[in-house]
C-alpha cells in the first residue's frame, strides 16, 4: 500500500505513535509518506520506503496565524496525486482531520477519491477538543473520516460522551517495539546516578499541568523520607522552572535531576525502579508503556485510559488523581525488596501485549477496509 501519515513532528506521544507506525509499515514494504511541518523526531532511520515532505508556509504580513492547515491541505493535495496514495492517516484530530477532510474534497474534483482515517490521540477530544473554539471542527471532520481509531476505550468512550459522533470508533492502542525498549545493562550509569544504590524513580513527559509533575515531586520528597532514593525528569515544558522551584522549597535538590529531552529514554528507564504518572488526563500512556517494556512498574492515577495499561496490583498501582499519600504508600510497597522483582516481571509481561507486531496489523487491516468500502468516484 501507499500511505501518507500525518502528524505532528515533535517528541509527543501522537508523534511517536505516527512516526512508530511509519516505520513499521515501512519494514513491511508499504510505502510511507509522511506529511509535516519538520522532520519527525523518530524518524531517525533509512528505509527504501520511507519519505518525508515538509509543509512550507509562506510568510505574508499580513497573516498574523500563519494558515498551517491550507498549507498541509495543499500538501496532502500534491501528495496523494503524484504519489498515487492509496490512504491518509491523520494523527492527533487538530487540525489533521480538518485539513484532510478539505484535501479529499479538492481531490474529489480531480476524480480521486482518497480514504481518510483519523486517529484521537488524547487531548484533540479531552481537552483542546472539547473547547467551542474547535469542538464544530472536530465533530465535523471525525464524522467525515472514513475511518476513525482512538488509543484507548476510555478515549472512545469520552468522544462519544463529548461529541456528536455518528461513526464506528475502533480502539487501537498504543505499541511498543520491543528490540528498542529493553532494559539494558547501564550498571555504569546507574552507579554514577545513585552511587549508594538509593532507589530510582523516573518521570518522562512534556512537563504541562495535566500531567501534575508537581505530584510527582511530592510522592518523591516522601519516599525519600524512608528509603534512599533519587528521582530523574525526563522532558521539558512549560511546569519546569515551577518544578525546579518545589525541589528547592522541599530541599531535595541534590536527589533530583532533571534531563531535559532526551532521545535515548529507554537508557534512563534500563536503570530505573519506578515510573511515576500522576496524569490528571492520559487517554493510554505511552510513557507508563515505554517504562514496563524496560521492566519499570508504574504508580499512577486512574485517568483515562490508564487502568487498561497499568493493572493496578500486578505491573504497580493506580489511584485516584492527587491521591499523593497512597501513591506514596503504593511505591514503597512496590519498591520493597521483597516486591520489586514480582512487579518487574509483570511489567514487561503487560508489555509484551502491546508489542508492535501485535498492534500494526490492525492498522493494515483497517486500511484494506476502508479502502474497500470507498464508493468509485464516476
Ligand atoms: O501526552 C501528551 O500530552 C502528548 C500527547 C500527544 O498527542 O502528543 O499524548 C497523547 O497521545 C499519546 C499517544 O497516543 C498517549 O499515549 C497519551 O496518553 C496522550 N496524552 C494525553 O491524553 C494527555
Amino acid at each position: 500500500m501507499r500511505i501518507g501519515i500525518v502528524c505532528y513532528p515533535t517528541f509527543g506521544g501522537s508523534g511517536v505513535v505516527a512516526t512508530e507506525l511509519g516505520k513499521a509499515l515501512a519494514l513491511k514494504g508499504h510505502k510511507v509518506h509522511f506529511i509535516t511541518y519538520s522532520q519527525p523526531a523518530r524518524l531517525d532511520f533509512f528505509n527504501e520506503n520511507l519519505f518525508y515532505h515538509e509543509v512550507y508556509i509562506p510568510s505574508y504580513p499580513l497573516f498574523q496565524y500563519p494558515p498551517y492547515e491550507l498549507a498541509l491541505a495543499s500538501k496532502m493535495v500534491d501528495i496523494v496525486r503524484f504519489e498515487k496514495l492509496d490512504v491518509l492517516h491523520v494523527h492527533y484530530a487538530i487540525p489533521h482531520a480538518s485539513a484532510a477532510y478539505m484535501a479529499k474534497q479538492i481531490l474529489r474534483t480531480k476524480g480521486i477519491n482518497i480514504p481518510i482515517i483519523t486517529t484521537l490521540h488524547g487531548t484533540d477530544i479531552t481537552l483542546v477538543g472539547k473547547d467551542a473554539s474547535f469542538e464544530p471542527v472536530v465533530t465535523f471532520s471525525i464524522n467525515q473520516s472514513d475511518g476513525v481509531t482512538a488509543v484507548s476505550e476510555s478515549l472512545r468512550q469520552e468522544t462519544y460522551e463529548y461529541f456528536q459522533i455518528e461513526k464506528d470508533i475502533e480502539v487501537i492502542p498504543n505499541f511498543i517495539n520491543l528490540e528498542k525498549f529493553k532494559r539494558q545493562k547501564k550498571e555504569h550509569f546507574r552507579m554514577a546516578i545513585s552511587p549508594n544504590n538509593e532507589k530510582l524513580l523516573v518521570h518522562t513527559s512534556n512537563f504541562r499541568t495535566v500531567k501534575r509533575v508537581q505530584d510527582v515531586i511530592r510522592i518523591f520528597a516522601k519516599v525519600r523520607e524512608h528509603i534512599p532514593s533519587k528521582l530523574l525528569l525526563v522532558g521539558d515544558g512549560p511546569e519546569r522552572p515551577k518544578m525546579e522551584k518545589l525541589c528547592r522549597q522541599l530541599e531535595i535538590c541534590q536527589d533530583v535531576r532533571f534531563l531535559g529531552k532526551m532521545e535515548a529514554v529507554e537508557e534512563v528507564l534500563s536503570i530505573a525502579d519506578l515510573f511515576l504518572m500522576p496524569s490528571e488526563k492520559e487517554s493510554f500512556g505511552l510513557a507508563a508503556l515505554e517504562a514496563m517494556a524496560c521492566e519499570v512498574p508504574v504508580i499512577s492515577t486512574n485517568a483515562g485510559g490508564i487502568p487498561e495499561l497499568n493493572i493496578d496490583g500486578v505491573t504497580g498501582f493506580v489511584s485516584p488523581i492527587g491521591a499523593v499519600d497512597e501513591m506514596v504508600k503504593n511505591a514503597l510497597f512496590v519498591l520493597d525488596d521483597a516486591n520489586l522483582p514480582v512487579f518487574k516481571e509483570n511489567a514487561l509481561k503487560r508489555a509484551r501485549e502491546f508489542d508492535v507486531d501485535k498492534i500494526v496489523p490492525r492498522y493494515e487491516a483497517l486500511y484494506i477496509k476502508t479502502i474497500d468500502a470507498q464508493p468509485v468516484l464516476l
